[in-house]
């Protein structure tokens, strides 16, 4: 069993690792929750699978190196503060990360300086002249038709001659650079990018976010063959490093380290692989090898997970260069043959949209933001973590942070969860479940039990005759429902049906009204089973949204440690000589 178990490849999810120039707002937390809702339904949907959760800190940079000058400290302890506050965030929030990388460790550096001087001796890297709009909010270079003038005042002395620009999409402020930089051929992956993506080979969810991938290959294609002497459509190459005079808070180069500083995105992006542990190279050390990837090893990564914000980093980018790692050596290379290590690209990429204060996107360097800590102190963790799943669990939108949503979402799940448990556990219905007469009713003989069919004039409103019977059964339809939304990445969707399956369960206790002295102790007995059973089910497959309420939820109803797993949510229990004790669950 355990060298089967030891063949599965681990379940690898990421999140972006966040850049600690300001402490992590909603956003962050946002994102992070993402995560650990995939990582633990990973878990509980197959136990004997590794689950692999990366998140981390991006600490290298101009914006780092900036923001430190600014508050007057050393780079290097700028980020030791604030990396901890969002770990410290992930904490708080309960998050399961299995690994926290930040960019400055050693055994990150080390995976970089491999990839540089393989993608180096393989020819993928040159020395080139470099213009563009350069944004240090976004760390990225901006083409003309990316940027647009600042609206400013026309008494503004920034008007005029040169007025000040910024990025259409992110209204960051920009600046015209010139540089000689070391360059990625990104253009030699065009073709194959746009290969993999048009035959699905990685899946961006939601679909509009694929089409938007493909289309920037497209639109790349179109902008660089409008120039005449472009022979063939190609997708730009793009600037790897930075000169050591204007960045030096960074990685050096390994081939020209006095010179030149590695571009932040460059290393950022590696950090999915040194996470978990690359280069995962042989132990001896000729040139000549070929690396497989063994089945301990997470990557590539099943579900990587990130803004709408930074798509092309991941999708076009991270993609190109590990496809340069897996390319052999052009012929004419004159360098030793280097090594050989097929590197695929991710199953998924979750791209979601974002959090707004009052429309405009919540962000660390406009300031605008919401404080998780201070959400969570005051509404309670797996509340936000609730409210940022449901309502944030749709991707396709940007959402406006609304403590009023916030609160009326926090009324539902507590009416429908927390006050449910404790009216169908309360002390008058198990003792009035108690005087039902033998045989007593099982699941088994609920689920199997007659339903009256409704003449077929009957009026539709026409009342359920066996009401119970439809809960348990509705119960029982809901791990399928839910594994099927999350395999889908649909978490709103996942959460609709367990809301839905709550509502029929309190409209059904509502409609028997077991509480009530002429309902027969034998329908209360029948009531209280399948309301503990549903609330087993839902409390099984709510583990990975809301951990902490769940795991009391579970623990309420004795459910034993080894049966909190998807398969027991799917297989019968006998409820006989279970303890119930109905607890607060909020
Ligand atoms: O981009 N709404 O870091 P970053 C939702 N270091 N999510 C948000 C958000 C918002 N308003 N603001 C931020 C970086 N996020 C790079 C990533 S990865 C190799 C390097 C989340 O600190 C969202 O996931 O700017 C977004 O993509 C990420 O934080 C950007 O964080």
């Amino acid at each position: 069993l355990s060298t089967l178990a030891d063949a599965k490849k681990p379940y690898y999810v990421t999140t972006p690792i966040f850049y600690p120039n300001a402490v992590p707002h909603i956003g962050h937390l946002y994102t992070l929750v993402l995560g650990d809702i995939f990582a633990r339904y990973q878990r509980i949907l197959d136990p004997t699978r590794p689950v692999h959760f990366l998140a981390g800190t991006d600490e290298h940079g101009l914006k780092i190196q900036q923001a430190a000058e600014k508050a007057g400290v050393e780079p290097k302890a700028f980020c030791d503060s604030l990396s901890g506050k969002f770990r410290d965030l992930a904490d708080r929030a309960r998050i399961g990360y299995t690994v926290y990388m930040r960019t400055t460790q050693e055994q990150h550096k080390k995976a970089v300086e491999h990839v540089w001087l393989t993608l180096d001796q393989k020819g993928f890297i040159y020395k080139g002249q470099y213009e563009g709009w350069y944004s240090i909010t976004d760390e990225c270079f901006y083409t003309d038709a990316q940027v647009m003038p600042a609206a400013l005042p026309s008494s503004s002395s920034f008007g005029g001659e040169n007025p000040a620009m910024i990025s259409i999409e992110t209204s960051s402020p920009v600046e015209w650079t010139t540089e000689q930089n070391y360059m990625f051929r990104l253009s030699a992956f065009r073709k194959a990018l746009e290969e993999h993506y048009r035959a699905q080979k990685t899946e961006v969810h939601p679909p509009p976010y694929h089409s938007a991938v493909l289309q920037m290959l497209d639109s790349a294609s179109s902008l660089a063959s409008s120039s005449p002497d472009a022979p063939e459509p190609i997708l730009q190459d793009i600037s790897i490093s930075r000169p050591r005079s204007r960045l030096s808070w960074g990685i050096p180069v390994p081939t020209d380290p006095l010179n030149h500083t590695i571009y932040v995105w460059f290393d950022a992006l590696l950090v999915y692989l040194s996470g978990v542990g690359y280069p995962w190279l042989p132990a001896s050390t000729s040139s000549e090898y070929s690396v497989e990837l063994g089945p301990s090893i997470p990557w590539p990564a099943d579900l990587q997970i990130i803004g709408k914000d930074i798509l092309r980093f991941h999708a076009l980018y991270l993609p190109a260069i590990l496809m340069a790692l897996s390319s052999p050596s052009p012929p004419s290379s004159s360098f030793p043959s280097p090594p050989q290590q097929k590197l695929p690209l991710s199953s998924k990429i979750l791209t979601h949209a974002h959090w707004t204060v009052s429309r405009q996107k919540m962000s660390k360097s406009l300031g605008n933001v919401a404080d998780p800590l201070a959400a969570m102190s005051t509404y309670g963790v797996d509340i936000v973590r609730y409210y940022l799943a449901t309502v944030g669990g749709r991707f396709r939108d940007d959402v406006d942070w609304s403590p009023e949503q916030l609160t009326k979402h926090s009324k539902e799940l507590q009416s429908l969860l927390g006050n449910y448990f404790l009216r169908v556990s309360s002390k008058s219905i198990s003792a009035a479940a108690q005087r039902a007469s033998s045989p007593l009713p099982t699941l088994i003989s609920i689920a199997s039990s007659e339903t009256v069919a409704p003449a077929s004039n009957a009026p539709e409103t026409i009342e359920d005759p066996n009401p119970n019977r439809t809960l348990l059964l509705s119960a029982r339809a809901l791990p399928t429902q839910v594994q099927k939304a999350l395999d889908n990445l649909e978490v709103g969707e996942a959460l609709d049906e367990i809301i839905a399956l709550l509502r029929l369960a309190n409209k059904t206790v509502t409609t028997i009204a077991p509480w009530s002295a002429s309902c027969p102790p034998t329908d209360v007995y029948a009531t209280q089973l399948v309301a503990l059973e549903t609330l087993r089910i839902t409390g099984i497959c709510l583990q990975p949204f809301i951990p902490d309420v769940a795991e009391k939820l579970l623990d309420g109803l004795g459910v034993p440690a080894g049966e909190r797993d998807w398969a027991s949510a799917q297989s019968e229990v006998d409820w006989k000589g279970r303890v119930v004790k109905g607890v607060r669950l909020f």
